[in-house]
């Protein structure tokens, strides 16, 4: 148990169990840690700092950019781009995979990174997040395409996120469980406040935009109806439902208490023309490294999110995660059609 210990110590002491480790990996993790408190510091200024509103400009996936977006998507370039640790960059925010400039030192791991999630929340006050994912870099070279971030989350070396609530906290996985910092702004250091952390097997709260609910399949009609009828129905409990429209904080929340999110495919996205609402590479496969390490499980309803062979860069897919045996109870309903 490390509770009590800062980022920096935990990572370099993790980084003895691993063998082979440069502290190219820690100094990694340090400079994601940076950035994280750079825009905590940021989204707590907010409108004092005139950081809100819009853009005036669209992503790549077409939806309207916030001024924060842009932002925070520079704070990662440059607190990754500097140390010589990552090899490249794929972000929600750039069309293309960025390589660094000229003359910068390329390392051995590529990130990718959604800089702002929920960042519509920014304008409304409510919670916010940063969600990145490490990779290993196939090989040492100048240019890094599409072609090289095409890894199953089932290669991540880490991935966590930060939450900037009325605690900003970073919570983040190596492969050994989960573990949760808060920052201690007094003297900017993440302090470990969690170790070990398991999401309850069972809950009585979900998560779902409700307002999709005529394009919905039928198993996930049927498991949402029966969670809505409670004990008066199938199930043998009454549910709860919370919506914040910040996958950061919905998945936080499962973490601590419990829960089921589903952002499913549906007819109206099938209209489209795509794979579901969040994306593969920095929002469902860091979560899903997250979620499993924490005993949760996180599945499309037609398979484990970390097998998926990634195709395209900013690809999207269905996502079903939290407490285990509610996952596990919408699977069975997508087997039985
Ligand atoms: P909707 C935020 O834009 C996001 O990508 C996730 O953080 C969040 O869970 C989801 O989209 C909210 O989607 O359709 O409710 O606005």
């Amino acid at each position: 148990m490390h509770i009590g210990t800062t980022l920096t110590n935990y990572i370099i002491e993790t980084q003895r169990d691993i063998k082979g480790a440069t502290g190219e990996f820690t100094g990694l993790l340090n400079d994601i840690a940076i950035s994280c408190k750079k825009i905590s510091d940021l989204v707590e200024k907010g409108d004092l700092i005139g950081v809100l509103g819009a853009a005036g400009s669209e992503n790549v996936q077409g939806e309207e950019q916030k001024k924060m977006d842009i932002i925070t998507n520079e704070v990662m370039i440059e607190a990754l781009e500097s140390n010589g640790h990552v090899a490249a960059m794929a972000s929600e925010e750039m069309d293309d995979v960025y390589n660094l400039p000229a003359g910068k030192v390329r390392g051995n791991y590529m990130v990718t990174f959604d800089p702002l999630d929920g960042s519509s929340n920014m304008d409304v006050n409510v919670s916010v997040g940063t969600i990145f994912s490490i990779l290993k870099a196939p090989e040492q070279k100048e240019t890094y395409t599409d072609k090289d971030f095409m890894q199953p989350g089932t290669t991540q070396v880490a991935a966590g996120y930060c939450l900037y609530g009325p605690s900003t906290l970073m919570v983040l996985t190596t492969g050994n469980g989960v573990q949760m910092f808060t920052l201690n702004k007094d003297f900017g250091e993440f302090i470990m406040t969690r170790d070990g952390v398991q999401i309850p097997e069972d809950t009585k709260e979900f998560a779902i935009n409700m307002s999709n609910q005529r394009f919905w399949e039928a198993p996930v009609k049927r498991y949402i109806d029966e969670c809505v009828a409670g004990t008066t129905g199938a199930r043998d409990k009454d549910f709860n439902m919370r919506w914040v429209a910040s996958m950061v904080a919905e998945v936080h929340r499962i973490l601590t208490r419990g829960g089921i999110f589903m952002y499913p495919i549906d007819e109206k996205i099938k209209k489209a023309g795509n794979a579901g609402k969040l994306r593969l590479m920095y929002e469902a496969n860091p979560m899903a490294f997250v979620v499993e390490q924490a005993g949760g499980l996180c599945d499309t309803g037609r398979g484990r999110i970390m097998e998926i062979q990634p195709t395209e860069l900013h690809q999207r897919v269905p996502v079903v995660l939290g407490s285990k045996n509610e996952v596990q109870r919408v699977i069975d309903y997508h087997k039985e059609g």
